[in-house]
């Protein structure tokens, strides 16, 4: 049976075979147009996840303290009926915006807990997209009214990996397999990361740039492009507003002291610069890597406004302006028009991180904070949808006030996370291989099929339809899943029957859509002078804000990376990706190690500020970061551990904060943190 994987954002092609109809072996489809039979460990995985020991299989219903994870069995009906009824007391009483809902990493079910919370009437959807894809999203839309992809079809000349490990984080067939084309067809990679990762170490140029600094660098870059006029001056005087004006705003920014802020030798800014914007085809894939830090959404805008200087934008080869196929997909099915504008209005933190709220989402901070103080109004339910929020969101301490304090948690999971445990109800999900679903990416629409089901299981999707008919709100949902998903194929006229049949529809790609009819801007032109951001309390052009001064109790810069084995908290029980990395890694420089006197294998302990908690690691050597520069895994839990402390020791939450977050996304400083480093012992494993 062919479907798509989903043990990562990919989209591999998969071919499962099935004995009796229970699954038994799974590849990649060489079939498939965008995947070529690629596939990695992690979709390796997907039977260890299907037939997990640990996955949960009844409704739980919590019988001892809030982190105990003491609870007991109980029907779905019953689990349903009690959410249900708390929810229905909540909203007549403080009101549906006192209803929060919440959904991790983007997964195909996201935009039914949109609809969900529309259709309830609650602004309030928290989630990772601050210091996730959506700093890189806004600043794409707020600059040219949409949003633009790699075209590494087109053959980039030159390939911008910039705060972004795609060949570890996204192999796939969507991303990864088509990069690999391009550079086997002669793409020149430059790299910009802290870290001398696999791909830095083959790139043309590798920028070792100092953690959160990536600002500074693009600012200067722009500098360098207008003074050596490198620019697309037709594209410029046509297309654009405000270049004069541009210009003036990056003189600060000269390369001496953008390579003093870096840490990168000025000639090798410049020769990236050159070869970036000289090339005749150049694409920029800006990662995570740049999202989580105080400068995410100016660092995104300033690479953005790069993009567009050089006449890379929509252009073949460059960064392309995506056209989704007309299905009710992620933009239409989230029905934005049910929320009444008074309650949009009421979205928590809509007053400080406006680009954030104007995509509908919710920082962490910003509602953990008000369920704790109750102000500017009480939110006293938290319905999660897939998201380990006490591992993945920054303040770990603030998210377990605020699981403490809240009436009523519902956590919906294959596992019993350390979140699931601060739940009133858990409900236990089904995982990719027992789900129907649309697959929509910028280059095609695929069909995820059911192929197994673990009793006891349900979707998502099949939770929400549950909850609406409950909640009175059925005339805004479908009869069932089915009959949703034939509701969003409706607009290219076929049922969900007839497209499992193709399998498969490949979008088509435009190039230079604004010569006719410009951008979806106020101006119809790239705004490289953003007067709305102004009018918002904002600069109108990106700006750097540096770190604050060094702390000689703190010497190091931690950051992270999205580990190759895992995704984001998950897999750490599945014995395919787990065997060979039984604990969380910090890399440190070897004359940190010997300035710290640490060997390779010891435990360590990171650690901020006094009576913080925090987090142990096993240290790895290596000269692949930089003497003040310490790299953390990021998202690490123990499911074996019996108490909460220990499995979360290695969780780097514990460290982050809220205390220097990015003004438009409200994005937590997650990469370039100071932290401190001590020898604990020896390792643990
Ligand atoms: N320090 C630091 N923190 C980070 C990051 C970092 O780099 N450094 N990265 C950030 C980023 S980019 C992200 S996206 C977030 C990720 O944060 P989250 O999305 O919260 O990721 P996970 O914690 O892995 O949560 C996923 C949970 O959903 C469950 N799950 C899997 N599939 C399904 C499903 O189909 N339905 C349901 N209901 N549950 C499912 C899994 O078992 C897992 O427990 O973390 C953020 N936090
Ligand atoms: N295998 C695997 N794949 C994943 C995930 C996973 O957990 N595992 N998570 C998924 C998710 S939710 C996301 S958002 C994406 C993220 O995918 P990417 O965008 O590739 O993000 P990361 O791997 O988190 O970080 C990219 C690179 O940024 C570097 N970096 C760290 N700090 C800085 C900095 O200050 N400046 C610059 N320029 N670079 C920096 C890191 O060393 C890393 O190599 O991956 C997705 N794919
Ligand atoms: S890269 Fe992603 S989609 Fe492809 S096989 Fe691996 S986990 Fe699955
Ligand atoms: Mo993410």
């Amino acid at each position: 049976m062919k479907s798509v994987c989903r043990m990562c954002h990919g989209g591999c092609g998969a071919l499962i075979d099935l004995e009796n109809g229970v699954p038994t072996a799974i590849h990649g489809d060489p079939d498939n147009p965008t995947s070529e039979g690629y596939f990695c460990i992690k979709g390796k995985a997907s039977l260890d996840l299907l037939h997990s020991p640990d996955r949960l299989t009844t409704p739980l219903a919590r019988t001892g303290p809030r982190g105990s994870g003491s609870f007991e069995p109980i029907g779905w009906d019953e689990a349903l009926d009690r959410i249900c009824h708390r929810l229905t007391e909540t909203i007549a009483r403080h009101g549906p915006e006192s209803v929060a809902l919440g959904q991790g990493t983007d997964r195909n079910y996201q935009e039914w807990v949109f609809r969900l919370a529309n259709a309830l009437g609650t602004p309030n959807v928290v989630g990772p997209a601050h210091v996730c894809f959506y700093p890189r999203v806004m600043a794409s839309i707020m600059t040219y009214g949409a949003f633009t992809f790699c075209d590494y079809e087109g053959d980039p000349e030159v390939v911008l990996l910039w705060g972004s490990n795609k060949p570890d984080t996204h192999s796939d067939g969507v991303i990864g397999v088509k990069l690999l084309r391009a550079v086997e067809r002669g793409s020149r990679v430059i790299t910009v990361d802290p870290r001398r990762t696999r791909t830095a170490a083959r790139s043309e140029l590798h920028l070792p740039v100092r953690p959160g600094t990536d600002c500074a660098l693009a600012l200067g870059m722009i500098k360098l492009v207008v003074d050596e006029g490198w620019y697309d001056r037709d594209f410029v005087a046509e297309y654009t507003t405000g270049f004069d004006e541009l210009a003036e705003h990056v003189r600060e920014y000269d390369l001496e002291r953008v390579a003093g802020i870096t840490g990168l030798e000025p000639e090798l800014i410049r020769r990236a610069t050159r070869a970036y914007a000289t090339a005749s085809r150049a694409c920029i894939e800006a990662g995570t890597g740049l999202s989580q830090n105080e400068n995410s959404f100016d660092t995104h805008r300033a690479i953005a406004l790069l993009c567009a200087l050089c006449g890379n934008l929509d252009a073949p080869g460059g960064d392309v302006i995506w056209e989704p196929m007309p299905i009710e997909g992620r933009r239409a099915f989230p029905r934005s028009d049910l929320l009444p504008e008074e309650q949009a209005r009421k979205r928590i933190g809509g007053d400080r991180h406006r680009i954030l709220s104007m995509s509908g989402w919710v920082a962490p901070g910003d509602l953990h904070r008000a369920v704790v103080t109750g102000s500017p109004y009480p939110v006293t339910s938290l319905l999660l949808f897939g998201s380990n929020i006490l591992a993945s969101h920054e303040n770990t301490e603030l998210v377990r006030r605020s699981l403490e304090k809240l009436d009523l948690v519902v956590v919906c999971d294959m596992f019993l996370t350390p979140t699931a445990r601060y739940a009133d109800v858990v409900l236990p999900v089904s995982s990719w291989l027992e789900r129907d679903q649309i697959v929509e990416f910028n280059s095609y629409i695929a069909a995820r099929r059911k192929v197994a089901t673990v009793e006891g299981c349900r979707s998502d999707e099949e939770i929400i339809l549950a909850l609406a008919e409950r909640l009175g709100l059925a005339r805004h949902f479908f009869p069932s899943v089915r009959a949703a998903l034939d509701a969003k194929l409706s607009g290219i006229g076929l049922t969900w029957e007839q497209f499992t049949e193709i399998g498969y529809i490949r979008n088509e790609k435009r190039y230079r859509k604004y010569r006719d009819g410009g951008f979806r801007t106020r101006s119809g032109r790239v705004d490289l002078r953003h007067d709305g951001l102004k009018a918002m309390g904002y600069e109108p052009f990106p700006v750097h804000r540096p770190a604050p001064p060094p702390d000689p109790e703190l010497p190091y810069l931690m950051t992270s990376a999205h580990p190759r084995r895992f995704y984001n908290t998950e897999f750490h029980q599945l014995p395919t990706t787990a065997r060979r990395r039984p604990a969380a890694r910090v890399t440190v420089h070897p004359d940190t190690a010997k300035r710290e006197g640490l060997t390779d294998g010891d435990e360590v302990a990171l650690f901020t500020r006094a009576g913080a908690r925090e987090v142990r690691m096993t240290v790895r050597i290596s000269d692949s970061v930089a003497p003040d520069v310490v790299l953390a895994d990021a998202g690490w839990w123990y499911p074996g551990e019996s108490s909460l402390d220990e499995s979360l020791r290695s969780s780097v939450n514990h460290l982050t904060s809220n205390d220097r977050s990015d003004m438009q996304m409200g994005s937590a400083t997650m990469r370039g943190l100071a932290v401190g480093i001590r020898r604990v012992g020896p390792g643990r494993g």
